[in-house]
């Protein structure tokens, strides 16, 4: 069983040292903080998502080129970029291009689940990760967030009712967002962010993710004290996505 674990470790060690060559690895990461915050950017968090599991194929024809470039120019303060291949046609490779064409903080969007993907996360160019409550125990939430700060990226706990935000908190998380899609069936409801927003501590930054279609909503999720609207269906559902962002910032 020894032989085994160390051969695991080497294998490990070797595919570390290559995510370590990325020519993105020693890069200085965008602060989240920094473009959410600043007065001339919209608080939004762009995202390129050509499929989901609620709603099946929902545009694969634009290109994450098109798409973040013009998200960027229209103001977003972050992009999400799905890597998820099974349920979301993702790549890696598409946040490889995100990072390349844009400068501004982009967002891995995956189900990370170990420290490989963390490290891997900041090797394609990401400069924030997502940590989901509902599929990881605190002690790896700690873990991972703790690697995930000592790499310079920001990271993103994300949760779904109080029970996920209080047993998950912890002081490296930079910022905490309330899906308000329920994961079990897939039901929205904006309530959620609005229920959970006064139990979350002012030291994070307030992220509204998932169903978020009207500038009115914006309005009163600002009030309710998010810094953050995390949005992709609403812009993706179109042909042209970039253009649907200008018109919903306008
Ligand atoms: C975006 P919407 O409803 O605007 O397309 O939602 C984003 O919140 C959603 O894609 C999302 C997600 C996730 C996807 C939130 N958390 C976790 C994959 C994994």
């Amino acid at each position: 069983a020894n032989k085994k674990k160390e051969v695991a470790y080497s294998k490990n060690r070797t595919s570390y040292t290559k995510l370590e060559e990325s020519e993105y690895f020693h890069r200085d990461v965008y602060s989240f903080k920094d473009f959410l915050l600043d007065e001339n950017r919209t608080g939004i968090i762009a995202e390129f998502k050509r499929k989901s599991p609620s709603k099946g194929i929902i545009n694969d024809k634009v290109t994450v080129k098109e798409v973040t470039t013009a998200y960027a120019a229209a103001g977003a303060s972050a992009l999400s970029v799905l890597t998820d291949k099974q349920f979301f046609m993702g790549r890696k490779a598409d946040v490889m291009r995100a990072r390349k064409l844009n400068t501004i903080p982009v967002l891995r969007k995956d189900f990370m689940i170990d420290e490989y993907q963390v490290i891997e996360a900041k090797a394609i160019g990401a400069d924030i990760i997502l940590l989901i409550a509902a599929i990881l125990t605190p002690a790896e939430i700690q873990t991972m967030a703790s690697l995930a700060k000592s790499l310079g990226l920001n990271v993103l706990l994300e949760v779904h009712n109080l029970e996920e935000l209080e047993r998950s908190i912890n002081p490296n998380l930079d910022a905490i967002g309330v899906n308000n899609r329920n994961l079990a069936d897939f039901t929205v409801s904006v309530e959620t962010s609005f229920q959970l927003a006064k139990h979350i501590p002012d030291e994070f930054l307030k992220i509204s993710e998932s169903a978020i279609s009207n500038t009115e909503v914006i309005k009163q999720l600002k009030q309710a004290g998010f810094n953050g609207f995390l949005i992709g269906e609403n812009f993706m559902k179109e042909e042209n996505p970039g253009a649907a962002i200008r018109e919903f910032v306008k």
